[in-house]
């Protein structure tokens, strides 16, 4: 092994939904490894903003408006990138949602949206990217899962469902296109402070306290803490990694949780 394995120089990694968030520091541990940055947002506004961050982190990346729900505008997006940045060697599905409301109170449309956005999303952006992939006998897709692709909990039925559903569509594209030497693996972040998570994060929530007791580490994750995991799984130093989760979640699946004092 060399550490030219963890390098990403050269490499062209298109990751999705990343103006911010997990997706955004995902994006600059790329570039830092030494790949060329295209992402995508769902307005224009968005973009400009997230053009605005990777600028004032020293990035010249890439941005796209695109819905990872509309198939004729990631197909066009997927196509304009081959043209600005010449190819796509890694795929990170990162944009998402959630939605908390008590299963029973939740309409169809609420739970239909949240399916389309983190699980038939990552099935249309792969879709269209693997062509490529093939007819250049290499790729990474990297999957953003959740605890919730293992746990369930209160109010995130449909989130559940879709990171339970990603999960194996992350296992069945590694088996459907392993043999062009493509790896799809997926990321399962434990609870991070972004904006997805505020609204738990507020003081005195309890479910904040249930976090920190879940958790070994009794912290929440930073989106930091999911950089060196990303870069790994999308260098060639996990070639022969196909279709595994990667849990950075400081170790809450592993752990009942700190009894009460
Ligand atoms: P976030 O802060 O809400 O960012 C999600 C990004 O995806 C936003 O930029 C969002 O744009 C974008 N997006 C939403 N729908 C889209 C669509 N249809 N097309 C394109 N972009 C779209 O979320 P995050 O916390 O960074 O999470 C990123 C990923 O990690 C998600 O898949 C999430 O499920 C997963 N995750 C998060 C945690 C956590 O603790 N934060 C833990 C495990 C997994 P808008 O601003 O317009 O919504
Ligand atoms: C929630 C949280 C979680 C995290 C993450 C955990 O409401 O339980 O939002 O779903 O976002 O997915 O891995």
């Amino acid at each position: 092994m060399e550490m030219k394995d963890f390098s990403l120089e050269g490499k062209v990694a298109w990751v999705t939904g990343a103006s911010y968030g997990i997706g955004f520091a995902i994006a600059t541990a790329f570039h830092t490894a030494g790949a060329a940055i295209a992402f995508n947002d769902i307005n224009q506004e968005l973009v400009d903003k997230g053009l605005a961050a990777y600028k004032e982190a020293g990035i010249d990346a890439k941005g796209y408006v695109c819905d990872v729900t509309d198939e004729a505008q990631v197909q066009a997006t997927t196509e304009q990138i081959i043209k600005d940045l010449g190819k796509i060697d890694i795929l990170v599905n990162n944009a998402g949602i959630i939605k908390r409301i008590p299963m029973v109170e939740m309409s169809a449309a609420d739970f239909r949206k949240v399916i389309d956005i983190d699980l038939n999303g990552p099935f249309i952006v792969s879709k269209a990217v693997i062509p490529g992939m093939i007819k250049q006998r290499h790729g990474k897709i990297i999957n953003i899962c959740s605890m919730m692709s293992e746990l369930g909990r209160e109010t995130v039925s449909a989130y559940a469902a879709a990171k339970g559903g990603l999960k194996m569509l992350t296992r069945n594209i590694a088996s459907e296109y392993g043999e062009f030497n493509i790896q799809c693996n997926g990321i399962g972040p434990g609870y991070i402070e972004t904006p997805q998570t505020a609204p738990l994060r507020v003081p005195g929530n309890p479910f904040n306290e249930f976090i920190l007791a879940k958790t070994p580490a009794h912290r929440w994750g930073k989106t930091s803490d999911l950089q060196g995991p990303a870069v790994f799984l999308a260098s060639d130093a996990s070639n022969f990694i196909n279709g595994h989760v990667l849990y950075v979640d400081g170790g809450i699946l592993a752990y009942i949780g700190k009894q009460p004092q």
